[in-house]
């Protein structure tokens, strides 16, 4: 093995045999990297030393800190984790909470000290946190006060995580009472390209959660494609978005790539549509990130606010329906960039330029990426062929120890488990998650596919379909509603909405159950739950 910068070679040790890696690539100018290089660096100290410490980094609330204030209190900070912490190099630190300022600052200092980021999202429970803990092998968190029960319950039954310390508090220990004791310097870790810096854990819906290992390059590498080639981001750029850090779709765009360009981010404890709106106003936001449900519910309120300072709103994490991407065109005259990402891939892989976009396509391969659809033997499928989806890049997928990496990459290519389909022209074009699609009565029918249908009618606000189990056809296709307020729940609307699918798409693919819902079950991540409901839909009678 290679030198590393790591005093704990846990992750070293944990990363999965080099054969059952994908192929990395790096044949564009932008991702060459030296063989030592701290993404806290590059991305933060750089600034200030090219003279740049007094533009603004971080709006909040209650105000604004430029990037030499930032790079203060991160300095701080590693001085916390290896001074009173005694943490050292390769040591994986847990972080707890909302995205805030200090959030943004752990992650660096962190990174800087040539420790591992494992950033968890408010939301999670003790059950969640132990399997991070047990899987990280994690002997150190920070975390907001607030958030102080799940983690101390964790705690009890990971005898592994031996030091918190806490922020957002008044005690004589709490972080910031340490922090005001440090120096404002603090040496950086010399680490090495390929030496880990982030463990991410997927959102997934089944089985133990997966950590996926990532590395200073990568964190560089994904600043220097998507949001270069597609975004043509800049240092007037102000973001703003709704993923959690803890989620690689959120570190990215609203922490990770702004900073690269120079530019700011917004980060808000709490983001509903209507918040999300007025701080697009308020803070004139270049940029939004966020998932197609949250574009679509603020299409709804858009016209009370002043949206002119948009320049660029991405959307990730679920496939962006056509009728959400016109919505929001109508809402506030900007036409939206679809990109899909994975956690194993660390972020965008195919997207397109607004001016490239084919309305219900995802894209093309964001430079420095390549895609390809395989068969289940794992060969190239001729264009026009729904099969899976593989791609390979700079980044790619290496799971903590985890069997399940054989499954995610075969032949050297990320298979991402999502079915899509290549078009003559180059376009990828999302279909289902593999798991996803409903085999009815000898048909193969995408989920996705018939709530786009279902979405087109005024009455919906959001819905998910699903197959449910029927003796006669295998499975039939279900779709759960959720009706926008005032429409009633009634058979006559149900007969509605199934005439009017049949209109819109092939007669066979119309939802022969629809259930009425309050609400959808999605995941932390703000994904559709589609395994629970089809676990309730199989219940059904
Ligand atoms: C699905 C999409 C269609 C797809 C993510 C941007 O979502 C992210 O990561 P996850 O690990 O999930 C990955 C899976 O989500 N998906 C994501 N984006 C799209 N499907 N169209 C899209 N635009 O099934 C994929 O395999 O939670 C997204 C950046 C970083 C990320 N981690």
């Amino acid at each position: 093995m290679s030198y590393t910068s790591h005093v704990d070679t846990f992750a070293r040790d944990n990363l999965p045999p080099r054969d059952q890696w994908p192929e990395l690539i790096f044949d564009i100018p932008e991702v060459q990297y030296p063989d030592r290089i701290n993404c806290a660096v590059e991305l933060l100290d750089k600034h200030v030393a090219n003279g740049w410490g007094d533009h603004p980094v971080i709006h909040n609330s209650s105000g604004t800190i430029t990037y030499a204030q930032m790079l203060d209190q991160v300095n701080r900070v590693a001085q916390v984790l290896t001074e009173d912490m005694g943490l050292v190099a390769g040591n994986r630190v847990l972080l707890r909470g909302a995205n805030s300022a200090m959030m943004a600052v752990l992650w660096y200092a962190v990174a800087k000290a040539g420790m591992i980021v494992v950033a968890t999202m408010a939301m999670l429970r003790e059950k969640e946190l132990v399997d991070v803990i047990e899987k990280g092998q994690i002997n150190a968190a920070i975390s907001d006060k607030a958030l102080d029960a799940e983690l101390l319950s964790a705690q009890k039954r990971c005898p592994v995580l031996q030091k918190i310390v806490y922020f957002n508090n008044e005690s004589a220990d709490s972080l910031e009472a340490r922090m005001a004791t440090k120096s404002p310097d603090f040496q950086a870790v010399d680490t090495t390209a390929d030496d880990t810096v982030l463990i991410a854990f997927t959102s997934g819906t089944t089985g133990k959660p997966k950590g996926t290992m990532h590395f200073h390059r990568d964190i560089l590498a994904i600043c220097d494609c998507f949001p270069k080639s597609i975004v043509h981001m800049t240092s007037d750029d102000v973001c703003i978005g709704t993923p959690p850090l803890a989620f690689t779709f959120g570190l990215g765009g609203i922490l990770l790539f702004p900073m690269r360009y120079g530019g700011s981010t917004v980060l808000l404890e709490k983001l509903s549509p209507d918040i999300m709106l007025k701080a697009i106003q308020d803070f004139k936001i270049t940029h939004t990130w966020s998932s197609p449900v949250f574009y679509r519910q603020m299409s709804a309120l858009a016209k009370n606010y002043d949206l002119s300072s948009l320049k660029k709103c991405i959307s990730a994490g679920e496939a962006l329906p056509v009728s959400t991407r016109t919505m929001w065109r109508e809402a506030s005259g900007i036409e939206m960039i679809d990109g899909i990402g994975a956690t194993e891939m660390l972020h965008i892989f195919i997207s397109s330029e607004e001016k490239d976009v084919r309305p219900g396509a995802t894209g093309t391969p964001v430079p420095g990426y390549q895609a390809c659809i395989l068969d289940a033997e794992g060969h190239q499928l001729p264009r026009g062929n729904v099969g899976r989806l593989a791609v390979k890049g700079p980044t790619g997928c290496r799971y903590l120890a985890d069997d399940r990496q054989a499954n995610y990459v075969k032949n050297g290519w990320n298979v991402t488990g999502d079915a899509y389909l290549l078009d003559e022209d180059g376009y990828f074009w999302f279909h289902a998650r593999t798991d996803d699609i409903i085999l009815t009565a000898g048909y193969n029918v995408a989920g996705p596919e018939v709530e786009e249908a279902l979405m087109k009618h005024e009455a919906v606000a959001e819905c998910a379909v699903v197959g449910a189990a029927d003796e006669e056809r295998g499975q039939i296709i279900k779709a759960f509603v959720v009706l926008k307020a005032g429409q009633p729940r009634d058979d006559q609307m149900i007969k509605a909405l199934q005439d009017f699918v049949k209109q819109v798409i092939a007669p066979y693919k119309y939802p022969r159950a629809i259930e009425f819902l309050d609400s959808l079950p999605r995941t932390n991540t703000g994904k559709l739950q589609r395994f629970a409901l089809r676990q309730t839909g199989m219940r059904m009678p």
